[in-house]
């Protein structure tokens, strides 16, 4: 029977993919793989070649399309038997390969796409929580929540991302402050495991593989299904924007404002966020909609602190019954605050406008070619401590004036964060992000970048400001044990229990897959 690569059909089936998979791999026959659909297929096979990152390059002899659990584990057990390495494909938006694989052997699990189950979205109106398929992106758990009338509580800043993604990495924003990472709000998970077992765990069941998953970066299993909290979905959202010249208020009331958290509704805000303008092009460019003609801001006028100015993001949910309050709610808390006076800017717009705000800017890039380009981000965690020496030495000082995307910087508190999870946060009660979000349109903006990148770390580790990666990115081993720290062991350990053949989510390359010397 010829085997046709070259053909038109997007899925092959198995009986007939298994023999450029037996070339590649270097597998005898995998009887536990007959009826999963693979693609071979160059065209596939290219596309999860690259992540959202466009940073490394990956490879893989075939792309799995499970539509269930079962079939998940049939393609990890087989790879654990065979020992080639599997990583899980969301929607890709990983930037440092979590979502490929570097070795010409692997297969790629497709998690979202076509072929999932029919109920991969199911609503529990009275337990109030969501049971979701992991390849599901957040923006599908949306829609199919708000049919009931309920909401997750705890988001990212760009909804098409996969579930099983976002959590096997924390899932941060603006509401992380109060309601913890997507990490914090989640009650039950079913992984399969790197022996390629399907296994139901929470807090009180198989607890450690549920707390390795959480934050695992794919090191320990992949996420077939995720239990979510819901609350009542607000209706509609004030979204504010204020700015200041001066850093060391700007901390003093992001700090405030977080220190609100668990607070009643009325009194706090529902998300705290806020970016760093380091030059003029960023508020007439990617921002500029936000910043309405209306009321045009002279950023020149505003007298900025050593050219850099910063903006607090904040918002208020709100619906018909609690409408009336709204405005004495927002002017009592904006009366605590210490922005320049004349640099309010206020929308009001539907929750889910709110929460899928970026996939606008998405369309606005895509539309100019500017989104499939190479994103060297770079996103630390520096304790509140070091803040205003890393503003000093990074913001006033190794940033040039061209930072090719936004710059994100709001805190969070480090008790809404559970210690058991496989995530790494800064020692203190209190820690930023700064969200280095850059696009690279050509190989000399990639360069300067990542050498600015690179400055910065060196910086954070000469000045012993002790930042934590999110989405990390490390080379070496002895980096990635700096990274665990203290929870390196743990690390160790709890690979050693759910993927001892190291097969799984190799493209990070925290572990270095080789068969050889394995086992
Ligand atoms: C590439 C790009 C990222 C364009 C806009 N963004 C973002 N904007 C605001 N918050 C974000 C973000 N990406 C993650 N968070």
């Amino acid at each position: 029977m010829a085997f046709n690569n070259n053909n038109n059909n997007k899925y092959v089936l198995l009986t007939f993919a298994v023999c450029p998979l037996i070339v590649a791999v270097g597998l005898t026959v995998v009887p536990e793989l007959v009826d999963v659909g693979l693609s071979v297929e160059r065209r596939k096979l290219e596309a999860v070649s690259v992540d959202f990152g466009r940073l490394s390059k990956g490879e893989a002899a075939a792309v799995a399309h499970p539509g269930t659990a079962e079939e998940v584990a049939r393609v990890v057990k087989a790879a654990f038997e065979a020992r080639f390495p599997v990583s899980a494909r969301g929607h890709g938006h990983s930037i440092n390969g979590q979502a490929l694989i570097r070795e010409k052997k692997g297969v790629v699990i497709e998690m979202g796409g076509q072929n999932q189950n029919d109920n991969s979205i199911r609503v529990f109106e009275k337990g109030m929580y969501v049971d979701v398929w992991g390849g599901k992106l957040w923006i599908e758990v949306l829609s199919a929540t708000l049919e009931y009338g309920l909401a997750p509580m705890s988001w990212t800043d760009y909804l098409y991302l996969s579930v099983g993604g976002t959590l096997s990495n924390a899932g941060i924003s603006g509401q992380t402050f109060n309601h913890g990472p997507q990490i914090t709000n989640v009650y039950e998970l079913d992984v399969v495991t790197g022996k390629g077992e399907l296994v139901t765990c929470s807090e009180d069941r198989n607890a450690e593989l549920f707390h390795a998953v959480l934050g695992g970066l794919g090191q320990f299993g992949i996420i077939t299904r995720a239990r979510i909290a819901l609350e009542p979905a607000p209706q509609r959202v004030r979204w504010i924007r204020v700015l200041y010249s001066n850093f060391a208020r700007f901390c003093k009331d992001q700090e405030y404002l977080i220190s609100l958290h668990g607070k009643p509704e009325k009194e706090r805000f529902d998300y705290v966020e806020g970016f760093v303008i380091v030059d003029e092009g960023l508020i007439n460019n990617w921002r500029s909609s936000f910043f309405s003609a209306s009321n045009p801001v002279k950023i020149t006028s505003l007298n900025a602190d050593g050219g850099v100015l910063y903006c607090l993001e904040i918002t208020k949910n709100y619906n018909q019954a609690n409408a009336d309050s709204l405005e004495e709610e927002i002017q009592s808390l904006l009366k605590k605050l210490d922005f320049i006076p004349t640099s309010v800017f206020t929308t009001d717009l539907p929750y889910v406008d709110f929460l899928d705000r970026v996939h606008k800017a998405e369309l606005k890039l895509r539309s100019k070619g500017l989104w499939d380009v190479p994103h060297p981000w770079l996103n630390l965690f520096v304790p509140k401590s070091r803040i205003a020496d890393f503003d000093k030495g990074v913001f006033k000082g190794i940033l040039g004036n061209k930072t090719s995307g936004p710059i994100l910087i709001y805190p969070m508190n480090k008790n809404k964060w559970d210690q058991r999870s496989s995530v790494v946060t800064p020692e203190e009660d209190v820690f930023y992000l700064v969200a280095f979000l850059r696009s690279a349109l050509d190989t000399e903006t990639l360069e300067y970048l990542s050498n600015e990148n690179r400055q910065i770390l060196r910086f954070c580790h000469d000045s012993e400001i002790k930042v934590k990666q999110y989405l990390p990115h490390y080379t070496t081993h002895q980096e990635w044990m700096d990274h665990f720290g203290d929870k390196w062991t743990q690390f160790i350990a709890r690979k050693m229990q759910f993927d001892p053949r190291q097969i799984l989510a190799t493209g990070q390359q925290i572990f270095q897959f080789d068969p050889l010397t394995d086992m």
